[in-house]
């Protein structure tokens, strides 16, 4: 089999990547190791910057989120001092849609289908090839037959364990890397949310969030030590551990319900410089992790694909190979402002096993200084709606 693009990875930055090169007839193919069933029910993210809904719109995959997903025009930081809304819509113009990962994939794998993307499922041993060459391939097994597949690029959106990171000479030495001492306890459930916003809660027992995907369902987050295993929070203690950090902020109650998935994700800021190497390009969560304070995970593997997208038309249509030359570059330029932010959010919101009153204080100043100034709330909403592509 012979394309264009080798994409390498169906989670979002594959299929957004996949469904861009089609609408602009460029050949592509995507090798995904799961299950089409495994891969959609994924629980993620589920706050999109402006730049990210523009991109599925350009796409043509937005049919859906413009129909029900939830524009927000601000959020909340909860503190010992009060509740502070940071007003996105008046700070900088847009706000964010609030529109679940789930669907988003769901959207972009019934779009392959209807365009006809080849969209591989369970190929497993992908191995790249000849990446420094002029004809890179990629090999993998489907059905345990060995396949070969020719092509001009490679994508690599395989995620934070996939084989294009490793893959790329150099990677390994370029990653900066910070390890957080806690993880987010995640819990989703059919009951309505407590707010129509966000709530980004800094307490005394630790960060809490509540967020929502829909008027029906909630997903809440609590900020838990890294021995905590999920089998010993039954959704009871879930609920009253949130109706702890979260109750000075909420006007009515939180609605209980059975959890319909919890799970714990460690949090780390995680940064592979090297982000290619000859014809192998690498995308989202396989070059670069967020903690998940910023809302960036998702948006940032978006605005490498967008990236991405516009350097292979350049190179494909125009014969232009400045821009894939730049990807690299162009890409870490955003990943570093969006890493800071996201720590930056960590460092305000959670409470560190380690950490003294001093720096207790300076949470405690940092906070009482975005309520006063306007500039201050400015760049923070500039952040969270995301910083231009
Ligand atoms: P993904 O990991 O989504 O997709 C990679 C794909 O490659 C997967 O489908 C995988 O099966 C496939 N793959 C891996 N190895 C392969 C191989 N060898 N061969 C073929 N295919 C292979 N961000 C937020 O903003 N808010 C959140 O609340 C949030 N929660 C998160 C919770 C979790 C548990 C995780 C892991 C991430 C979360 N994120 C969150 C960040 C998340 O949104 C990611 O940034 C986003 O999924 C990145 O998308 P991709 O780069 O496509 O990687
Ligand atoms: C979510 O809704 O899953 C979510 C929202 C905002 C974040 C992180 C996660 O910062």
């Amino acid at each position: 089999m012979k394309t264009n693009v080798a994409i390498i990875g169906g989670g979002v930055s594959g299929l957004i990547l996949a469904n861009l090169l089609y609408s602009e007839g460029i050949g592509c193919v995507i090798l995904e190791r799961q299950t089409r069933a495994y891969a959609e029910g994924r629980i993620r993210a589920g706050v999109l910057e402006h730049g990210s809904v523009e991109l599925l719109r350009r796409a043509g995959v937005s049919a859906r989120m413009d129909a029900v997903g939830l524009p927000h025009k601000g959020f909340a930081l909860l503190h010992e001092e009060g509740k502070l809304r940071i007003d996105l819509q008046g700070l900088t113009g847009t706000g964010v849609m609030v529109y679940g990962q789930t669907e988003i994939t769901i959207d972009l794998m019934d779009a392959c289908a209807e365009r006809g993307i080849p969209l591989i499922f369970e190929a497993s041993d992908v191995t790249v090839h000849d990446v420094d060459g002029a004809e890179p391939c990629v090999t993998y097994i489907k059905d345990r037959v060995e396949q070969r597949l020719d092509c001009d690029f490679i994508a690599g959106c395989d995620g934070f364990h996939g084989v294009t990171r490793p893959s790329l000479p150099g990677a390994a030495e370029s990653v900066l890397e910070k390890l957080y001492p806690f993880g987010w306890l995640g819990i989703m459930a059919d009951v309505p949310p407590t707010d129509h916003e966000l709530i980004y809660a800094s307490h005394a027992r630790g960060f809490a969030l509540a967020s929502m995907r829909s008027a029906t369902r909630s997903r809440y987050y609590l900020q838990v030590s890294l021995e905590e295993k999920i089998e010993d929070w039954s959704d009871e203690r879930i609920w009253d551990e949130l109706c702890l950090r979260l109750q000075d902020g909420v006007a009515g109650h939180i609605t209980r319900g059975p959890s319909i998935e919890k799970s714990i994700v460690p949090l780390r800021s995680f940064v592979c410089q090297k982000m290619q190497h000859g014809r192998l390009f690498l995308c989202g969560d396989a070059a670069h992790i967020v903690p998940p304070t910023g809302a960036k995970g998702l948006n940032l593997a978006a605005s490498d694909v967008a990236y991405l997208f516009e350097a292979l038309v350049r190179q494909v249509k125009h014969g232009d190979e400045a821009w894939v030359k730049g990807y690299e570059a162009r890409a870490l330029a955003r990943i570093w402002k969006a890493e800071r932010f996201s720590w930056s959010m960590t460092m305000l919101t959670h409470r560190f096993p380690t950490q003294s009153p001093f720096e207790r204080r300076m949470q405690a100043a940092e906070l009482a200084y975005l309520a006063q100034s306007h500039a201050a709330r400015t760049a923070i909403a500039e952040n969270y709606i995301g910083l231009p592509f």
